[in-house]
């Protein structure tokens, strides 16, 4: 069974409990229809992920042409039509601030260990506290989640020109890693491309998933075990992550999780590659150890107590519940 990051029950539980605490993102969205039952109205919804919508580069020689639409109302991912539909999520993670996340699904990877289904992800987190209406505090992208080979990063908003609005991202031929720098692209595990993309068409709005206990627009396969969508659902901008970010300068983009040495080793063999990724796919004890040479790496993030995580948090967060949680 996998297990949810240690940060994405404390948001879940931070969620809950600030449930009845939303009163300024409450007169921002209003008190109409809150359909996933999370605290924001769906039109302040629908309106973010349109304001903060990325601009998605893909191959125009992808497998698996462009990401998919799925059959409402199915318990299972059924592909209706590889027509660029792109997924949405936004839920509340304090008083005023919000993560957003957008989905690209596919039908299928085709990459060196090819299999039906795939699910890649990009979020942001936003203040609703800014003059001017939400802007985005960070960006985070995913690529190779919780494989030897993952190489997620993130930034500044201002670091990928995306405070009022959504970045530029680029989307791995046939493996659908998402880079928010096309450099990165090559500084996987070797296989990914980004060479030649091309800007996905925008063919209707951002179709809001709801939430894992709420799902709307049909999305009851959310939850489905065919894929691990509902592992993607929860926060990317866990304690750890934020002061890292907050430690980062804000013109850099910076990778979050993996090993660069080891990324390097199976860049160079793809037998090597297929082993390691096949053994150390979704193992709790491989990523905690990539973790644990990125954070050394990391240097003044990485020399951080637990205390002044906390404190990074909250100076970005400025929330008395959220340290009043973080305390126990
Ligand atoms: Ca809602
Ligand atoms: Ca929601």
């Amino acid at each position: 069974m996998k297990r949810r990051p240690p940060c994405a029950n404390f948001a879940v539980h931070l969620a809950l409990s600030l449930c009845c605490a939303y009163g300024a993102l409450a007169a921002t969205a209003g008190t109409r229809i809150d359909s996933d039952r999370d605290g924001l109205s769906d039109e302040f919804e629908r309106t973010l992920l349109e304001q903060f919508r990325p601009t998605i580069m893909i191959s125009p020689s992808d497998c698996a042409l462009r990401p998919s639409s799925f059959r409402a109302g199915s318990s299972h991912p059924e592909v209706l039509s590889a027509d660029g539909t792109i997924y949405g999520q936004v839920f509340p993670v304090s008083n005023n601030h919000i993560e957003i996340h957008y989905y690209t699904l596919w039908d299928r990877d085709c990459g060196r260990v090819a299999h039906p289904l795939d699910v890649e992800h990009l979020a942001a987190l936003i203040s609703n506290e800014t003059e001017g209406g939400s802007k985005a505090i960070y960006w985070y992208a995913g690529a190779h989640e919780k494989t030897v080979c993952d190489i997620s990063s993130g930034a500044h908003s201002a670091a990928v020109g995306a405070e009022r609005h959504g970045p530029k991202v680029w989307s791995s031929s046939g493996k659908h890693a998402l880079y928010l720098t096309q450099a990165m692209c090559k500084s996987g595990c070797g296989a990914d491309s980004c060479d030649g993309n091309v800007e996905l068409e925008h063919t209707g709005p951002v179709v809001n998933l709801g939430e894992l206990n709420a799902p709307v627009n049909g999305s009851v396969w959310i939850s489905s075990s065919s894929w691990v969508l509902s592992d993607r659902m929860v926060t990317d901008f866990s304690v750890d992550v934020v002061a890292r970010l907050e430690a980062t300068p804000t013109d850099t983009v910076v990778t979050l999780r993996g090993r660069s040495a080891l990324r390097g080793t199976i860049q160079v063999s793809d037998g090597v590659w297929h082993g390691a990724a096949t053994g150390a796919q979704n193992t709790e004890t491989s990523l905690d150890a990539a973790n644990d040479q990125t954070s050394r790496g990391l240097g003044k993030a990485t020399r951080l107590t637990r205390r002044s995580l906390i404190r990074a948090w909250k100076a970005v967060f400025r929330s008395k519940e959220a340290s009043k949680h973080l305390k126990q």
